[in-house]
């Protein structure tokens, strides 16, 4: 995430028209509403925006957004704004990778510029998938961590790198998202639960995402990203294949420049060895883009 000045802030939460704010250096928080201009512009403020504010006079709503900060992305479901990190996750154990979900998921955030760390977990009950894991995952240069409950050094590694940053975590259910969550933010969390009640103003039905200041990062506490519908999200063929940073290393090298990387004379990604781009990998992108293919193609 890009470094906060004295008049700039994250927005954690929106609630009502009402943008709770946030910053750690120096520490800030407040209750804002957008200037006039936005309604009119019919600009929404998102969580993960980052603002610049200006006080009120208004001693309930002490602040005023005066700007939102050009977003670097901005997702649709869950409604969020400048992610920087998805933590997929995936477990060496039960229930078993569903690599499908996996592949989508990392071309999802490569293409809207959210680095996807694959959090590879329970590889203290089993280790038997791990290289498997490994193999499919690491020619695309993904951060992988290998995460287990007698691994605190691998931890303590994911720690670090996602240290100011906004982050979200994502995979089937049973992986261990909650676990970890708990692990690697759980006393702050807890601590965060003032800010919410504030953000509260009794009781609230409707379902809003919230970004929790963990002390480290910020972490969306969404349960959106169990799946992806790429098409639904507007994702092209060829943006798909630039999803795949292994893909896109060698498709500079096929010889037609559309190349689809299917069945095309001259196609490098065809001719890569295991190392360039795992087999597997390769079989699941032709499947995912021939669907995806298809699917614009009887759109029209
Ligand atoms: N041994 C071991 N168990 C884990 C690990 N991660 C998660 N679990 C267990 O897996 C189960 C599901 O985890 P949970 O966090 O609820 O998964 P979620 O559905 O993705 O949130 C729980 O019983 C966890 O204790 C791990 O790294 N090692
Ligand atoms: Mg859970
Ligand atoms: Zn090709």
């Amino acid at each position: 995430m890009k470094k906060l000045t004295t008049n700039q802030a994250v927005i954690v939460k929106g609630i009502a028209g009402q943008y709770y704010l946030h910053r750690y250096e120096p520490y800030f928080e407040g209750v804002a509403v957008p200037r006039g201009i936005f309604r009119k512009k019919k600009t929404i403020p998102l969580p993960g925006d980052l603002i610049e504010y200006s006080a009120s006079g208004d001693p309930d709503i002490p602040y005023v957004i005066e700007k939102i900060l050009p977003r670097k992305n901005e997702l649709k479901r869950p409604p969020l704004a400048n992610l920087d990190i998805l933590l997929i996750t995936v477990s060496a154990s039960l229930p078993v990778p569903d690599f499908y979900l996996v592949d989508r998921l990392t071309a999802y955030a490569e293409i809207l510029q959210i680095t996807p760390f694959i959090l590879l977990t329970k590889t203290d009950i089993d280790d038997s998938n791990v290289s498997e894991i490994l193999n499919n995952y690491c020619p695309a240069g993904f951060p992988i961590y290998q995460l287990g409950f007698d691994n605190e050094t691998e931890l303590l590694r994911l720690k670090e790198d996602i240290k100011g940053e906004i982050v979200a975590f994502a995979g089937q259910s049973g992986v261990g998202k909650s676990t970890y969550l708990n692990l690697l933010f759980g006393d702050s969390l807890m601590e965060t639960g003032e800010l919410s009640n504030k953000a509260g103003r009794g009781k609230q039905t409707t379902r809003h995402i919230e970004l929790f200041p963990t002390g480290i990062s910020y972490v969306a506490d969404t349960p959106g990203f169990q799946t992806i519908n790429l098409a639904e999200s507007g994702i092209t063929g060829s943006q798909f294949a630039d999803g795949y940073p292994e893909i896109k290393r060698l498709a500079a090298k096929c010889r037609f420049n559309n190349c689809t990387h299917i069945q095309e004379p001259g196609c490098a990604v065809l001719a890569a060895d295991p190392e360039q781009i795992h087999p597997e990998r390769l079989r699941r992108y032709q499947f995912l883009r021939g669907e995806l293919d298809s699917f614009y193609d009887n759109m029209y």
